[in-house]
Formats: structure tokens, C-alpha cells, sequence
């Protein structure tokens, strides 16, 4: 028996529009599980960190200009640089609450008219999520809350398409939760969602690739 995956760290991906609450929700949620003493880290894509998500933050800031299938590649670039250390945490126990992942990819990019499976075919083989979190908003609503920022994306006709896209990237592991609630409301459902997949996770179920 390969007790190693008895005990894995579960992949949690939040996913929405631009001001569905992701970030917010993502924080409360790590806080949360820190405090039941679960192992746990809270990453974002893109990840700025790196050299190639200096690259991504430049463009997202309109301080760089780069063709739209450039900019999907390194996209992806960033999460595959990445995933050897997701692996490793996920099979050393820790869990992962990541704010965006490849379906954001898949859906920005198809919305800016690029082919969809073009799009997912460098996602292959990346890390499949446990548990996609959508916080689901309609994007007048989302507009509404604050205004949007100044980067690149964050316009209403645009997260209009985003949010096509995202409904066709739907499946089993996705959880779709109503961002329209209250923050407490909203917190109560996802604690319930994340408590069980990571259980699910403890009793070995297998990491797969995407896609599921
Ligand atoms: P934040 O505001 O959450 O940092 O997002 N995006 C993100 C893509 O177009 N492709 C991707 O693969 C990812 C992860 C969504 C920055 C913006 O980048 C978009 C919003």
C-alpha cells in the first residue's frame, strides 16, 4: 500500500468573473482551515512571481503588448512551471486554494475569439482540481460592486463573453455556488464543499491531469 497518497492534500480552485469575490473568499477559507489546524497554502495564477509572471503582469498593466496566442502559451507556461511543486505539496498532505487556474486561461482566451480546444490543448497534463469553486455573479452585478480596475479584461462586454465561456468549460468537479449571497452565506456553503472534498482526498483518492 502506498500510504503516501493516503494522507494527500486536495487541489481547490476558485474560479468567476473579475469582482465574483474569489480573492476574498479564498482568503477566508485558508484562514479558516488554518485554524482546524489543516495543512494548507493559498496560491493565485497568474503567479507575478516568477520571470514569465513578469511578463504576464506587464501585459495585464497594457505595459507590454503580445499576440493574443503568446500571452495563452505563457499563461500556461506559468502554471507549468509550477505544477512540480503543486504536486509535491498536494502528496506531502498539503492542500491547495488557488484563485484561478486553467479554466480562467481557457476562458479569457476562447473569448477573445481563439478556438477552444486550442486553448485547453496546453492544459493537458497539468494538475486536474478536486474542486472547481464558481462563484457565480452575473457580470452587470459584478460590474456594479466597486468598478472594475484598470487592467487589461476587467470591461463589461468582455466578462459578458468570459462568462460564456465559463459555462462551457463546466463539469463534475465543479461546484457552482450563488456569489450573490452574503459573505457569511457564501462562506458557510464553500466551508461545507471543501471540507468534504479534502476528507474525499485523505481516503486516497488519486491525483489526476487534466482534463477530467
Ligand atoms: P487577477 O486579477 O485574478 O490577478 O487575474 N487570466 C488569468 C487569463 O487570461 N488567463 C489565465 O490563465 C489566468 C490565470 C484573468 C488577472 C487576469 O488574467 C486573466 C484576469
Amino acid at each position: 500500500v502506498d500510504r503516501s497518497s493516503l494522507s494527500r492534500g486536495a487541489l481547490i480552485v476558485f474560479e468567476g468573473l473579475d469582482r465574483s469575490g474569489k480573492t476574498s473568499q479564498s482568503a477566508r477559507l485558508v484562514s479558516f482551515l488554518k485554524e482546524k489546524g489543516v495543512p494548507v497554502e493559498a496560491w493565485r495564477f497568474p503567479d507575478r512571481s516568477t520571470r514569465v509572471g513578469q511578463m504576464i503582469s506587464a501585459y495585464l498593466a497594457n505595459e507590454s503588448q503580445l499576440d493574443d496566442r503568446t500571452i495563452h502559451l505563457l499563461f500556461s507556461a506559468n502554471r507549468w512551471e509550477k505544477r512540480v511543486q503543486m504536486e509535491s505539496k498536494l502528496r506531502s498532505g498539503t492542500s491547495l486554494v488557488v484563485d484561478r487556474y486553467s479554466y480562467s486561461g481557457v476562458a479569457f482566451s476562447s473569448a477573445k475569439g481563439l478556438d477552444i480546444d486550442w486553448c485547453k490543448a496546453p492544459e493537458v497534463g497539468l494538475i486536474a482540481p478536486d474542486l472547481v469553486l464558481f462563484l457565480d455573479v452575473p457580470p452587470e452585478r459584478a460590474a456594479e460592486r466597486g468598478g472594475y480596475g484598470t487592467e487589461r479584461y476587467e470591461q463589461l462586454e468582455f466578462q459578458k463573453k468570459v462568462a460564456q465561456y465559463y459555462s462551457m468549460l463546466r463539469d463534475p468537479t465543479w461546484e457552482i455556488v450563488d456569489g450573490c449571497l452574503t459573505v457569511e452565506g457564501i462562506e458557510e456553503k464553500l466551508r461545507g464543499l471543501v471540507s468534504e472534498c479534502i476528507d474525499t482526498c485523505q481516503k486516497g483518492k488519486p491525483v489526476t491531469n487534466l482534463w477530467p
